[in-house]
């Protein structure tokens, strides 16, 4: 088996609308899976597309005035143009109108009827014409205001159907499927998901029905054209007919050979049966082998509800490209959505994220190393001969971001990923601050160099790790410090390795890498267009993130000295005990409020890390923290209760 190719797919789009944010992040998923296997060496072939027959597709095609094909042909455009917009770099884009898929859904249909997998009977039971599916009446199934059983996916009225239709005999896969699922273990992400199949196979499998007879916009059945194959039978072919299967030419015999099994199937939870069941059971009925993994995410809910272009609260998401950007929008969806939970989408917390991981944590970062080295002559940077033990400490956390980045990604966890990086952002921009650069440059050239080189090798590695999420920030990027991003670059190694010998051309950047989105909303044509944006983004407040958080210690300590400061009116030097973190002397300017013995034996709260300073000449370590109160009396900040000194809050 080919270890160095990576097959990827997204579930085929239903073309009875525009595609939406949901459908947006099954392909973005994909795509920057793809990605990521580019970068690792791998050989990719990512698969989307979308499903155009059946009777859904054939009655939105009548409301439109328009033949079934006609239709969905205006439909292709949209997705196509949004993906392209989106940077979606997919290699095939399969419609199930294309002629070489016909093809393969009649090779495969015929393969399991001369294999007496398919028998011909009667099917009575209920439908739902927007999912496309059956539905089993049981007693959780709802009904509406005039008894009538609603869909429990949808929640729309379902038909009662009563029609010949050849079936498909699932029921004897039973055991094949349980027994392919405890060899493979990993065949679903997020495990649980797996687990929920298990016991939905185990209840029971009835026979599938798999052809339509009254319904005409569909590929006919080989064996009896009075029929249409059944949506799914024809769609979850798509996955096969796109590399070859069922073709008598060499090219694509060897293509198909060449990617399927598929590495990744990506969908959310509404079609995980029809991937986890259904599809695998008509593969090994045709003794075509099984797809290596199912990545099930969760849904992006606006308000609560499952946004989906049937339900109609689906947002654009060329808008808001428009108003955000691409990129930081991909960023955005990958960084927020934990991947296997749902997630709310939300235009305050995306705007704040572009303002806070992008714009300052990464931007600034990358700006002000650029111009701060350019301003000191410093444009050629090479590598130190030997790094201070501080540079050796940013180098290893270079080297343990990556690992942790990689780990996360090849287990499909994006949000953990950047998580994991922007904790490297937060190191370097610590490392930054704590070195003064700027100091540096006037008194010690040396280091200086080795400042910049540090800062500016940690950013190279940030680079090329953002190219799967953010392929022309990633670029832009590099180019500022003189690299291009070239996938025959071998990044697996160079970054695994973590040796820092490159050389780096500082360049000014024309302008910032991110900027903070300044956009009101009120006025915007697609905030009047879609209720889900109606936030006001000017009125953003100034969030930090946890990562900016955790860079303050506060520490729990106590006075054990306090003394007012000769020649002050205002300042107490108060000597604050951390436990095992040592004893430190903070100046604090509450003489106005407390006598010194007022203080000593108090517990509070102490800011570990506040840059020293000194006050009439005496030194000042961080910072103990009061609160005024409504009289203008000066309070203490306590913990309840006794704490370790020196614990850390949290
Ligand atoms: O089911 N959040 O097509 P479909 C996240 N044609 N993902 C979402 C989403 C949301 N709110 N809404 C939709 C079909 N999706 C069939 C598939 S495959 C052989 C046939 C994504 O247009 C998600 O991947 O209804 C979901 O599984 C898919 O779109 C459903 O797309």
């Amino acid at each position: 088996m080919n270890k160095n190719k990576f097959y990827v797919t997204t579930p085929i789009y239903y073309v009875n609308s525009k595609p939406h944010l949901g459908t947006l992040y099954s392909t973005l998923i994909a795509d920057v899976a793809a990605r990521w296997n580019k970068l690792l060496g791998k050989q990719v072939y990512f698969l989307t597309g979308t499903d155009e027959h059946g009777q859904k597709v054939e009655e939105a095609a009548q409301k439109n005035n328009k033949a079934p094909k006609d239709f969905v042909d205006s439909m292709i455009p949209a997705f196509k143009n949004t993906w392209q917009n989106f940077e979606l770099d997919y290699n095939k884009f399969i419609r199930t109108t294309d002629k070489e898929h016909e093809q393969a859904v009649t090779s495969l249909l015929n393969i399991l009827y001369n294999n007496n997998d398919i028998y011909k009977s009667t099917y009575s039971g209920w439908y739902c014409v927007p999912c496309e599916t059956y539905v089993t009446i049981n007693p959780e199934i709802k009904k509406d205001q005039d008894g009538k059983y609603l869909c429990p996916t949808c929640n729309r009225v379902l038909k009662e159907l009563e029609e010949e239709s050849y079936f498909f005999r699932l029921s004897s896969y039973q055991d094949k499927l349980l027994e392919f699922y405890e060899k493979n273990p990993d065949f679903i992400v997020p495990k649980e998901k797996l687990n929920e199949v298990i016991s939905f196979v185990k209840s029971g499998l009835k026979d599938l029905s798999i052809s339509r007879k009254n319904i005409k916009w569909g590929i006919p059945l080989p064996w009896d054209n009075t029929h249409t194959a059944y949506v799914w039978s024809d769609a979850l072919t798509n996955y096969i007919s796109a590399i070859g299967f069922g073709s008598k030419d060499q090219k694509d015999i060897e293509n198909f050979n060449k990617y399927w099994p598929a590495d990744l199937q990506v969908m959310a939870k509404d079609i995980i049966r029809f991937h986890a069941v259904y599809w695998p059971s008509f593969l090994m009925a045709a003794n075509v082998a099984l797809p290596k993994k199912l990545l099930v995410h969760g849904y992006i809910l606006t308000d609560g509800a499952k946004m989906s272009k049937s339900l109609g609260n689906a947002t654009d998401p060329n808008e808001l490209a428009n108003l955000f950007g691409v990129e930081p929008l991909r960023y955005y969806l990958l960084r927020q959505m934990s991947i296997n939970q749902d997630g709310h989408f939300d235009i305050q917390d995306l705007q704040t994220r572009i303002a806070s991981d992008l714009a300052n944590n990464l931007g600034n970062l990358l700006n002000r190393t650029v111009t701060l080295a350019i301003n000191n002559n410093l444009i050629n940077v090479s590598a130190p001969e030997a790094l201070e033990p501080k540079t050796v400490a940013l180098k290893e956390k270079c080297e343990a971001a990556y690992r942790s980045f990689w780990d996360a990604m090849n287990h499909y966890q994006f949000h953990t990923a950047l998580s994991e990086l922007w904790i490297f952002i937060s190191q370097v921009n610590a490392f930054f601050h704590e070195q003064q650069p700027w100091t540096l440059a006037k008194t010690d050239k040396e280091m200086f160099e080795e400042v910049i080189y540090a800062v500016t090798h940690s950013l190279y590695v940030i680079g090329v790790l953002l190219w799967p999420v953010m392929p022309k920030k990633s670029q832009e990027l590099l180019s500022a410090i003189g690299h291009d991003f070239n996938l025959n670059n071998n990044y697996e190694q160079d970054l695994r390795n973590n040796i820092w010998n490159k050389k780096f051309v500082l360049n000014k950047l024309n302008e910032p890498l991110f900027i903070r989105p300044e956009i009101d909303m009120e006025n915007s044509d697609s905030a009047k267009k879609d209720s889900s944006l109606e936030t006001k983004i000017t009125d953003i407040q100034d969030f930090i993130n946890i990562e900016d958080f955790t860079k303050v210690k506060l520490i729990v300590g106590t006075i054990i000295e306090c003394e007012p400061v000769a020649g002050s009116d205002k300042l107490l030097k108060l000597l604050v005990d951390m436990g095992s973190l040592g004893k430190k002397q903070v100046l604090s300017g509450v003489a106005p409020y407390f006598k010194p013995e007022e203080l000593i034996g108090k517990q509070g709260v102490y800011v570990q890390n506040l840059k020293p300073r000194k006050m009439m000449g005496l030194d000042s370590n961080g910072m103990m923290l009061f609160a005024k109160d409504e009289s203008g009396n000066m309070r203490m900040v306590t913990v309840a209760g006794s704490v370790d000194n020196g614990t850390r809050l949290s």
